[in-house]
């Protein structure tokens, strides 16, 4: 790609910093972001950003940004909003909404295009690809170092918010490379490479191997007596006296050993040798949890899925006794994980669940936290026991009126875009919905359900029909 839509983008937040500028000190900057890793990692740098300005704010998470929110943004007093990592797919209703008030919005998700009393940063709107690309916590990021030099010290943050929406696979892409280049620069973060398992610094070897879904270990991923007699057969001990070892633990000998032998069990595997990626080493934490960039990624996933968002800022943040409590809250959203696999295992005979050739639906009501949803999906998608391909939907109560729904696909996404297909599904029932190529989802009426799912068969149907003749 040519230089000139990255000179573009730049240029557009260049001109957006100095309106920034333009905005009086007593202002306070009303602050909306998406409640989720990317949308925690996002705010937090543009908190830290305000902060260092001297200006005061006021934060909000949210799930959607829908109209009750926007309702309530329209009755604040205040004058300056600053949406992150959301904002882009609601512009036209944001500019209606709060006519008269300062907006910025600085995202990465496909947008609307909007008024240009609006300021819009979004990469697409210059044809780059804001999905894989750069994450609304990079947008954020580029704005903040535009602002003031100084937030180059959050570039890592911003490249765990790129995590969290899945833009690491074998490195990063463009502009996420330059803030990688910024993190190394200033001594942030140090790349790896190692096993494409997560868990290095905090699961002993075995647990790491058993919960592996993705690389998929047959015969080992699942199974801890697989995981077990996989690490005798190689010699390789599992523990150091008293102490379970880590994947970090290995030697390198050991480690290479290892992925030879896990290479020859997955030599039946679509590409058996992908088990090598690069691992982010956050060289100023402490805690073995935040030790890497997948595992903070996970921390903050965590907190945005319980409704902690502050915990996942303190963390960004760098506050010690915040880390702590946000672990904490980690293993609850693991018990919670654990409670809706347990149900979806229980319920395969339910008409809760329907399976067919090209689509898994899970219709799960009330049995499931709304939030664990999209990480039920995610998880059966990676899992290994799904074809290859096949679309996933799955639906929860977010409350009494709301149904929460997720699609994904199972294994890797060969050039289906989820967020038109979901689209598709969700007009039938004249819902909007949003997402990316690889994660999508939408919110309904309890009472849409029905028709919903009927319409995603019909459309799933379709699409898998179009994909044989193809
Ligand atoms: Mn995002």
């Amino acid at each position: 790609m040519s230089a000139l839509p990255y000179q573009e983008f730049q240029d557009s937040i260049t001109g957006a910093v100095a309106q920034f500028h333009a905005i009086p000190k007593s202002e306070t900057i009303r602050v909306i972001s998406h409640l989720d890793c990317d949308g925690i990692a996002a705010c937090s740098i543009f908190l830290k950003a305000l902060m260092r300005e001297n200006r005061q704010y006021a934060l909000s998470t949210v799930q959607q940004l829908n109209d009750e929110v926007l309702g309530n943004l329209q009755q604040e007093q205040y004058s300056v909003v600053v949406f992150t990592d959301l904002g882009s797919t609601s512009a036209a209703a944001i500019a209606a909404r709060l006519e008269g008030k300062t907006v910025l919005i600085l995202d990465h998700h496909e947008p609307e295009s909007s008024p240009s009393h609006i300021i819009h940063i979004n990469p697409h709107l210059h044809s780059i690809d804001g999905s894989r690309e750069i994450s609304g916590a990079g947008v954020v990021y580029l704005f903040c170092k535009a602002l003031n030099e100084k937030n180059r010290d959050m570039a890592h943050i911003a490249l765990i918010g790129a995590t969290g929406d899945m833009q690491e696979s074998n490195g990063f892409l463009h502009l996420n490379k330059a803030i990688l280049d910024d993190a190394l620069q200033q001594g942030l973060v140090e790349v790896r490479k190692g096993l494409r398992m997560f868990g290095s610094y905090t699961r002993p070897v075995h647990k790491a191997l058993e919960y592996s879904t993705d690389p998929f270990v047959p015969g080992v991923s699942g199974s801890e007596s697989g995981a077990i007699s996989l690490l005798n057969s190689l010699h390789i001990p599992a523990k150091n006296g008293a102490n379970w070892r880590r994947l970090a633990d290995l030697t390198k000998e050991e480690t290479q050993r290892l992925i030879a032998a896990i290479v020859m069990k997955r030599i039946s595997i679509d590409r058996p040798e992908d088990i090598i990626g690069n691992h982010y080493l956050l060289l100023k934490e402490t805690l073995d949890e935040f030790r890497d960039m997948k595992s903070f990624s996970t921390v903050l996933n965590a907190c945005g899925r319980l409704d902690n968002s502050s915990l996942g800022i303190g963390c960004c943040l760098g506050d010690e006794k915040m880390k702590r409590k946000a672990v904490q809250n980690l293993q609850e959203y693991k018990r919670q994980i654990m409670q809706a696999m347990r149900w979806y295992e229980s319920h395969q005979d339910s008409p809760a669940i329907i399976r067919h050739d090209g689509y898994l639906i899970i219709n799960a009501g009330d049995h499931i936290l709304s939030t664990m949803a999209g990480t039920m999906a995610s998880i059966l998608s990676r899992s290994g026991t799904i074809p290859d391909g096949t679309l996933i939907l799955s639906l929860a109560h977010q409350d009494a009126a709301n149904t929460k729904v997720s699609l994904r696909i199972a294994g890797q996404n060969r050039g289906n875009d989820l967020m038109s297909i979901i689209k598709q599904i969700a007009s039938r029932v004249g819902c909007d919905a949003g997402g990316h190529k690889d994660a999508a989802g939408t919110l309904i009426k309890i009472g849409q359900e029905e028709a919903f799912i009927a319409a995603a068969q019909e459309i799933f149907q379709r699409l898998s029909m179009e994909e044989k003749i193809a």
